[in-house]
């Protein structure tokens, strides 16, 4: 296995099970395990940033990078250090051995004096990441523009009130989506970066809603036009860098693209943490997406329930993921979406394996997640309550209204008559909280079972 970064990583990790007191194992993770039918890598998808892994120093608003990554020291030659980040960016995909990554165009190839010049940059990056490509076997999870870092998209890209940033942005999205459809891409990604504002006084919110879906309508015409079979994804986020995000939650996102003829055209993003800052569980967004067919793939990165910002960090709880995989797994699993780790080290986390230690315990965590997710989908853990809930409306009177056979002058008559009184039923909520740990009990248990047979 070629590489010499992660050195202290000679090969790629394998399955320890439970019991290994090696660290740089997968505890849980085994790609060819088969759940529900397909194997644990094809049912996850796990993919590998190259933005807070590689192209992040380990600077806060506080303080300056603590990282080793040497490709992001000032003063150097700007090819060479990018040829150096993408070796140690596919060394890392490669010997964590998981199949996707995803990037921004500004991750692999910065901006040059020009725009001719910055998209000449990123075509030699993008040579060299399909060489890594054919080598490793890795694949990419969706490409995506940075339409937020330079200054020029201070007030937003689409919903800027210059229309030069508009086209500027609409340039980098077009080349950016053409690299995606060259490197094979399943998603393409429009976070809403900067899309959003930061006070009213300045703001003309039709004026900026009518520009986003200006733009949103141009790249999916390019798209066709282009002939790219990936999926378009919207991510929402409700805040920060603006203090107000357009793109607020999956309702809010629905909403606009049905107001703008766009339904059919996008999907969601979701991320673990950006559901947090909203107000909302990760279950409620998936669960959402799902109900209103717009689900499309996760950043599986999750926040502080005490903190008011995107901490990005790697995943570590099974029940926060249990239930949002179990909506997802129910409606037929990720198809070409994935999980993203859009996950950010720690700035004290400073040693190079620190980066295969926070992949490994946040893909573990998501593996035994997904266990327990379909061990629920076997079980009939909650679709058999949840559809015994709701039976009596495949019954006469639930048929009869949802049809619109009978009016509010007909359900009086037979409220009245005497013919309908309702009984309340309980909801279940403590038996069914119940049945779902006894379900995340019993993976645990049964694996125990296995190890030991395993003799591991
Ligand atoms: C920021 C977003 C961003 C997108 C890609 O909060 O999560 O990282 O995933 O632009
Ligand atoms: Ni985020
Ligand atoms: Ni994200």
């Amino acid at each position: 296995m070629s590489g010499d970064f992660f050195t202290e990583v000679p090969g790629r990790i394998g399955y320890g099970g439970p019991e290994s007191s090696d660290p740089l194992s997968y505890a849980v993770y085994q790609p060819d395990r088969e759940v529900l039918g397909k194997r644990m890598e094809d049912q996850l998808r796990v993919a590998v940033c190259l933005w807070h892994s590689f192209n992040w120093p380990g600077s806060d608003v506080f303080g300056v990078g603590t990282f080793d990554r040497p490709w992001l020291t000032a003063g150097q030659d700007a090819a060479t250090a990018s040829r150096a980040k993408l070796d140690a960016a596919f060394e890392f995909i490669d010997k964590l051995g998981v199949p996707f990554f995803t990037f921004h165009d500004r991750d692999v190839a910065p901006e040059g004096r020009t725009y001719s010049e910055t998209r000449a940059n990123l075509n030699a990056s993008v040579s060299q990441i399909e060489g890594h490509m054919a080598r490793t076997g890795a694949r990419l999870l969706w490409g995506t523009a940075n339409l937020f870092g330079h200054p020029r998209y201070a007030a937003g890209a689409a919903t800027n009130p210059d229309p030069d940033v508009f086209a500027y942005a609409a340039a980098q999205v077009k080349t950016m989506l053409e690299v995606t459809h060259r490197l094979g891409g399943a998603n393409y990604v429009l976070w809403g970066g900067r899309e959003g504002y930061e006070t009213l006084l300045n703001t003309d919110l039709s004026r900026e809603e009518a520009q986003f879906a200006r733009f949103l309508a141009l790249v999916a015409e390019h798209k066709e036009r282009i002939g790219f079979k990936g999926t378009l994804l919207i991510e929402p986020k409700p805040q920060e860098p603006t203090k107000h995000q357009y793109d607020y939650d999956a309702a809010t996102v629905v909403g606009f693209l049905q107001r703008h003829d766009l339904a059919d055209e996008y999907r969601l993003n979701l991320e673990v943490n950006h559901a947090t800052l909203a107000g909302h569980s990760f279950h409620h967004e998936v669960a959402s997406a799902l109900a209103l067919g717009a689900f499309g793939s996760v950043d599986v990165n999750r926040g502080d329930y005490q903190n008011g910002w995107d901490t990005d960090q790697f995943p570590n709880s099974v029940d926060e993921l249990s239930l949002g995989l179990h909506e997802i797994l129910s409606a037929g699993g990720v198809t070409a979406g994935g999980f993203n780790f859009d996950a950010k080290l720690r700035r004290q986390s400073i040693s190079r394996t620190d980066l295969f230690h926070a992949h490994i315990g946040g893909i573990d965590t998501l593996a035994r997640a997904l266990l327990a997710a379909a061990d629920m989908v076997e079980h009939q853990t909650l679709a058999a309550p949840r559809s015994e809930r709701y039976a009596d409306w495949s019954k006469e009177l639930g048929a009869a209204i949802l049809s619109g056979a009978v009016t509010l002058a007909d359900l009086e008559r037979r409220v009245a008559a005497g013919e309908i009184d309702p009984r309340p039923r309980s909801g279940q909520q403590e038996l069914l909280e119940g049945s779902v740990n006894r379900r995340i009990w019993a993976v645990d248990a049964s694996r125990e079972r296995e190890t030991k047979r395993a003799g591991r």
